[in-house]
């Protein structure tokens, strides 16, 4: 067992503050980067140190893995905390983070790039007994065998990147007169977003449900589940609001689910904290979509639910520490996060600039996680997402009722942000019902 004393922040924004809370929390030194677009932001101060390691483009400082490198040298890190985005599915990122002797706080290389391949991901959680939608083995070699393939699962089908996420390369097929283009065009489209044309065919499920599992594993074998959320209230594969527990699930087919995660967590040796994310069918069936093999924005709400810090988790498996066993996990209640991002309400277009007046919700069971305040500047080089209001009640129903008095407690000026977005959901009839699917807000 090797305790981490200084770790190394490479991200921005609230997630950079979220960790650089927890390191000074568990009595370790926090070391934050930065680029020259952030270099007033008053998050900075709450390190032990800030090192500047670049311009304003992603490129030249947040994805500069030498000026990061740089980073951990000078300041004698032991350890690197990347967050969500820039490098934290970085497998170049982690073996250069190994060779330096520097503990990556996330899972292996080798489990990184399984799950970087969405084809591959999908066989071997097969392979673990996880459900998968029924699809091609692997990937779709031409034109030819996804007719074959498409006329075998019966249409609709949908063709997706094995290289994608985020929708980019991916085509819901109707019939076999679209086939052929569906398969070219996702085909081109991957190669330019990722550099990969490699296919694979699912039969299309009409109007899911996107449910994931949070897992957390330690270097001893041992894994557990910290519950459920629902993220099916996305706009074009952003999500915008996500809450746990997902209360479409009857208990028996919750349990089963995060028996299944957990049971596969195990089987691939999986290191760390990790998400599976799951497709629901209108007859509550789950399928595995994807593994995300890192901390996601929306870990809040599970963090409510379940009392854990997962950051302070994910910390102390690094340094080699058992888990708790999965009887110490106490899922309470129900917590609904908001994103806010500075973004016109309706048309969800960027709105950076500066912040003129920034007066936050509080009181029980509110959490606000966001680097913002009054004369902060938005800046347009980076995701628009400023802050996240996350709500705690007893039930769902309480959740919703506190959720719109927060949100009427927030007042943003300067910049446009979703809080008015937020404000009618949580007055839509059919949000209230839970009765929703990912293609809500088309
Ligand atoms: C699907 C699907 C329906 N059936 N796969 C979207 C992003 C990518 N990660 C996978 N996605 C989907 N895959 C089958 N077989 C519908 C979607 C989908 C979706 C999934 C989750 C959340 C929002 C979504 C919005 C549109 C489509």
């Amino acid at each position: 067992m090797k305790k981490i004393k200084k770790i190394l922040v490479a991200n921005r924004g609230e997630i950079a503050l979220r960790a650089i809370r927890t390191i000074k929390e568990m009595g370790k030194t926090a070391v934050v980067v930065y680029s020259t677009a952030d270099k007033d932001a008053e998050y900075l101060k709450f390190a032990d140190l800030a090192i500047c390691i670049g311009g304003v483009k992603s490129n030249e400082s947040y994805l500069n893995i030498p000026s990061i490198m740089a980073a951990v040298e000078i300041s004698g890190c032991d350890a690197v905390f990347p967050g969500y985005g820039f490098l934290s599915e970085n497998q170049n990122f982690v073996e250069i983070c190994k060779y330096h002797n520097v503990t990556f706080i996330g899972p292996s290389v080798e489990l990184m790039a399984t799950m970087s391949d969405k084809s591959k991901a999908k066989e071997v959680m097969k392979k673990a007994g996880v459900p998968v939608i029924l699809g091609s083995e692997g990937a779709i070699k031409d034109v030819e065998q996804a007719k074959e393939l498409a006329s075998k699962i019966g249409y609709p089908v949908i063709v997706k990147a094995s290289a994608g996420g985020g929708g980019r390369g991916m085509r819901i097929v109707e019939s076999e007169k679209y086939i052929e283009n569906a398969f070219l065009s996702a085909g081109s489209e991957a190669v330019n977003a990722f550099g990969d044309g490699t296919l694979y065919m699912e039969k299309y499920i009409k109007n899911p449900r996107h449910i994931e599992v949070q897992v957390i594993a330690d270097k001893h074998g041992n894994a557990i589940h910290l519950g459920e959320r629902d993220c099916s209230l996305q706009r074009r594969h952003q999500k915008l609001i996500e809450e746990s527990p997902a209360t479409i699930l009857d208990d028996k087919t919750r349990e089963k689910l995060l028996k299944t995660a957990v049971k596969a967590t195990k089987a691939i040796g999986y290191e760390n904290a990790g998400t599976f994310e799951f497709l629901v069918d209108s007859d509550k069936n789950f399928y595995f979509m994807e593994m995300n093999t890192r901390l996601q924005v929306e870990h809040t709400v599970s963090e409510m639910v379940s009392g854990v810090d997962i950051i302070e988790l994910m910390i102390r498996v690094a340094e080699g520490e058992k888990l708790p066993p999965q009887s110490d996990i106490e899922l309470k209640g129900h917590a609904i996060e908001c994103r806010i991002t500075a973004e016109d309400p309706e048309k969800f277009i960027p709105s950076p600039g500066k912040i003129t007046k920034w007066i936050t919700p509080g009181g029980r069971n509110v959490r606000i996680d966001s680097h913002a305040y009054c004369n902060y500047v938005v800046s347009p080089h980076y995701d628009s997402m400023i802050g996240k209001l996350i709500i705690w009640g007893e039930d769902r129903q309480r959740a919703i009722a506190k959720m719109k008095e927060s949100l009427n407690e927030f007042k943003v000026e300067g910049i446009k942000t979703t809080i008015a977005f937020h404000k009618k959901m949580m007055k839509n009839v059919d949000f209230v019902r839970n009765d929703f699917d990912t293609n809500y807000l088309g």
